[in-house]
Order: structure tokens, then sequence, then C-alpha cells
């Protein structure tokens, strides 16, 4: 297993749309295993494969409280099947675009349909915090930022602050 490198906007390579997955195989589980690390070290509770820079449709998300037990979900060609009409606005945030938050609504509920970590077949309704970052992080599966569902103006400051606080990293890093 391995930590890796978490890709931010403006990165290009966030805006691809992701290619499904022939076959849940030890490559693909190793790839999961990665990401999942990668994922409770940055920390956060989602992430897509493409955010590590491979553009693959595969999910790993852990919405476990802190004091329970870890919970890891991981998804493979996941597909919404249903929603319903109800919206909800929900603050989110996003590893890729670090240090920023705001307001997004989405369907309250949606049907999922995708494979498990064994390559089994799974379809049920997510709701609450499940429904909102799996539909987060199918977003990044075809190549959708949170800030996408935002005003042009909150999302270059978003992109503006990143930068930002990447330059100023950099600056410290080369003292
Ligand atoms: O860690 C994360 N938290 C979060 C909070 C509200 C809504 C969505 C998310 S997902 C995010 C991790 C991430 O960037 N996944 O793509
Ligand atoms: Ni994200």
């Amino acid at each position: 297993m391995a930590i890796r490198k978490i890709l931010t906007v403006p990165n290009p390579v966030l805006k691809q749309v992701s290619k499904p997955v022939a076959a849940v195989d030890d490559d693909v589980r190793a790839l999961m295993d990665d990401m999942l690390e990668t994922m409770y070290a940055a920390p956060g509770i989602g992430l897509a494969a493409i955010q590590i820079g491979e553009p693959l449709r595969i999910i790993v998300m852990d919405i476990a409280d802190k004091d329970e037990e870890p919970a890891p979900r991981y998804f493979v060609n996941p597909e919404i099947l249903d929603d319903v009409e109800e919206v909800r606005p929900w603050e989110e945030g996003c590893l890729s675009v670090p240090d920023y938050f705001e307001e997004v609504e989405r369907p309250e509920k949606v049907k999922i349909r995708y494979l498990n970590y064994h390559g089994e077949e799974v379809v049920e309704w997510a709701t609450d915090l499940y429904a909102v970052c799996i539909q987060h992080e199918m977003d990044h599966l075809n190549g959708v930022l949170f800030i996408d569902h935002l005003s042009r103006l909150k999302r270059q400051r978003a992109i503006r602050k990143v930068q930002k606080a990447e330059r100023e990293k950099a600056m410290e890093n080369a003292e």
C-alpha cells in the first residue's frame, strides 16, 4: 500500500472523464487499497481514482463517525439508477480544493448500482451523507468538481485560494 499525491485545481486531469473498469482484479484492488490509505491520510471521507491521476471509474469512501469502527466502502463502475425530486443543501469540501467549503444542493436520495471490492453487484438507496458523498464522487468520474455547481465568481475564488496556498507552501519549502 502507498499514499499517493492528490491532484488539486486547476489541474486539467481532474476534468477528464474516467473509463469503466473491465474487471475487479488484483490490480484494481491494489489501486483501491492505495486510494483508501491516501484518503485516510488526507484525511477525507471519499476519494475518486482521478484525484490520484488514475482515470478509472473507482471510488473509495468511509463515512463512519470518528468514534466508530472504520467502515471502508469500495465502488467500481457506479451508476445512479434513480433519484428523488427533493433536494437538500449540504456544506461540501473536496481534497482537490483544499480548505474551501460551500453549500451544494443535490437530490437527497439516490439509488445506485456498483461492483464492490469483491466484484459483486450491489444495488441500494443512499441517503444523508452517503447520498451527498456518492454524488460528489460520481461527479469526479465525469470530470465535475463541487465548485462547478457554484457561481463562476465563487469557483474562481476557490481556485485562486488553492493556488495562493500552494505558492506560499512552495515559498516556505524553498527557504
Ligand atoms: O473529505 C471529503 N468531505 C466531503 C464533505 C462533504 C461532501 C463531500 C465530501 S468528499 C471529500 C473528499 C473528496 O474530495 N472526495 O472527492
Ligand atoms: Ni472531491
